[in-house]
């Protein structure tokens, strides 16, 4: 495969930017090599630098669930850029946008847009604090919420890519506050409400994405929802990730459950820089300019991404793409376990809607643990075969695989083919 402008420009990147990349995920530092820099997309397909093409599976971690430039989209950013790109005032777009999402989520009476999924939770965490009086917060290994101080601790994604346990730079007392649960497990959730007074709310993904994906029991989340009520904890769902993803609206309908604060990003942008935190009235309005808590930014809401965002979520409800996304997703996962099984490879593979990935282990991947007990060596082979093989998965063990509606049959042909050649792959290494 060749990958020489990737190298150049790797090489190149070194200089001005850290480690030639904007995220560190995007390094591949879990896989090795190096880095394939994109030239272009679109629909299903995107294409690297070197003329290579692939069917796209990361969906820039999630956004482009229509696929790459859809038309209606791109026609909606055209129109609003002949207006201007940003005016630090408010436009209709953003009430328009407002009223989709609002509507989607029914504990959501009003909606704050930010710049990115990480100041969307900042922003809730704050909230919760505000609302409550109280500063201490529960979130679960494994789950990531960007990289806010305070949920930099047992995160998933990037650090659990990188098995950075923290991260450099964050004092001892932005965490203070922070206490850390296991997913999937009611009673370390129980031990902390029984020994703090003081917790404003437990944040965690609905549908975790960041240790891979691992669907939460029916009863934990239930039962989340109930002691949390009762103790006047705030219940935070952060989906960012599993927003509009795996139906038109949040996880929390499908799974039963409403949040009090809920945070948005990804998807509700289209691939333009949009996260969002909403709830109910009687906590939204305590957000300056009605309430004390302050939170601002000079491109919140920005015309052009609100018109990338209404023009997704406006498709995305006429399209109704979820049923072709989990009938999708449950032809991938066949056609992983076909092929594991075919070539001996020890492997489990976790979907909800359309979201899925393999996991490397014979372990049923439950938590946090459980994730971590992947082979990810076996993984680091079958993602360089399968990009040798024409499909782009996250360089990472522990990032969800995202599915699009410009998916084809030819494409999950495709992709068959070239797991069953990657995980023959796995095997032979594994014997080696
Ligand atoms: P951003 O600040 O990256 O927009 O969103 C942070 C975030 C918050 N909550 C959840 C559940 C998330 O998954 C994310 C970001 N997801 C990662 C991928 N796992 C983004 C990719 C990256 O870090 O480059």
């Amino acid at each position: 495969m060749k990958l020489d402008k990737s190298i150049e420009l790797f090489n190149k990147g070194q200089k001005n930017l850290v480690g030639a990349v904007n995220s560190p995920v995007r390094a591949f530092k879990s896989v090795g090599g190096i880095p394939v820099f994109i030239d272009h997309a679109k629909g299903s397909k995107i294409y690297d630098v070197d003329g290579n093409e692939y069917i796209d599976l990361v969906l820039s971690y999630g956004p482009m669930i229509l696929g790459h430039r859809h038309d209606k989209v791109e026609k909606s950013i055209r129109k609003a850029l002949k207006k201007g790109y940003t005016f630090g005032a408010s436009t209709n777009k953003e009430i328009k946008l407002a009223k989709i999402v609002c509507d989607a989520f029914p504990g959501m009476d009003k909606v704050r847009f930010v710049n990115s999924g990480t100041e969307a939770v900042l922003s809730a965490i704050r909230l919760a604090r505000a609302y409550t009086g109280h500063n201490k917060i529960i979130k679960f290994s494994g789950c990531y919420h960007g990289h806010t101080d305070a949920l930099l601790v047992a995160a998933g994604s990037g650090l659990a890519t990188l098995s950075l346990p923290g991260s450099k730079g964050v004092p001892d007392e932005a965490v203070k506050n922070t206490l850390i649960a296991e997913f999937n497990n009611l009673e370390s959730v129980k031990q902390h409400m029984n020994s703090h007074n003081d917790i404003a709310a437990v944040i965690l993904e609905p549908i975790a994405g960041n240790m891979g994906v691992v669907q939460p029991s029916s009863k934990f989340l239930h039962e989340l929802r109930k002691i949390t009520q009762e103790a006047g904890v705030l219940l935070i769902l952060d989906e960012v990730m599993t927003g509009f993803r795996s139906k038109f609206g949040g996880a929390q309908e499908l799974l039963g459950i409403e949040a009090d604060i809920t945070c948005l990003g990804k998807v509700i942008g289209g691939g333009f820089p949009v996260g969002a935190y909403g709830a109910r009235d009687e906590i939204m309005n305590m957000v300056a300019p009605l309430g004390g808590m302050y939170q601002a930014g000079t491109l919140s809401g920005n015309p052009i991404a609100m018109a990338c965002g209404i023009a997704t979520l406006k498709e995305l409800k006429r399209r109704n793409p979820y049923r072709k996304f989990k009938k999708n997703a449950a032809k991938i996962k066949d056609i992983l376990l076909k092929a594991a099984k075919k070539h001996g490879v020890p492997l489990q593979v976790n979907h909800f809607g359309s979201m899925i990935n393999p996991f490397f282990t014979d372990k049923e991947v439950i938590d946090f643990e459980t994730a971590q007990t992947c082979d990810t060596e076996s993984f680091k082979v079958f993602f360089w075969q399968m990009m040798e093989h024409g499909v782009f998965l996250p360089p990472s063990q522990f990032e969800a695989w995202f599915l699009s509606s410009a998916l084809k049959k030819k494409d999950l042909k495709k992709i068959a083919e070239a797991v069953d050649i990657s995980m023959a792959k796995v095997a032979e290494k594994k014997t080696n």
